[in-house]
């Protein structure tokens, strides 16, 4: 009983890890617009919140936010 136990809090853990995932996937496509994989100052400016935490977020100042950089973003 305990390993089932286990077994569901693990699959519950592995499905909102997904689904988050998958929400930041689609925002960042979203701002995306040129869809080639980075958001530049450009596409950031669709986002307001996204605007003003940019250059925090540019970890090697290339004005462009990678995912990676992006995953740091906080709404
Ligand atoms: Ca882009
Ligand atoms: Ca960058």
């Amino acid at each position: 009983m305990r390993q089932l136990i286990a077994a569901f809090s693990l699959m519950f853990l592995i499905i909102s890890a997904t689904v988050l995932a998958s929400q930041l996937n689609v925002k960042f496509a979203q701002l995306d617009t040129n869809a080639d994989g980075q958001i530049s100052l450009l596409e950031a400016k669709q986002n307001d919140a996204l605007l003003k935490q940019f250059t925090d977020l540019d970890d090697n100042n290339d004005e462009v936010l990678s995912e990676q950089e992006f995953a740091n973003f906080k709404i």
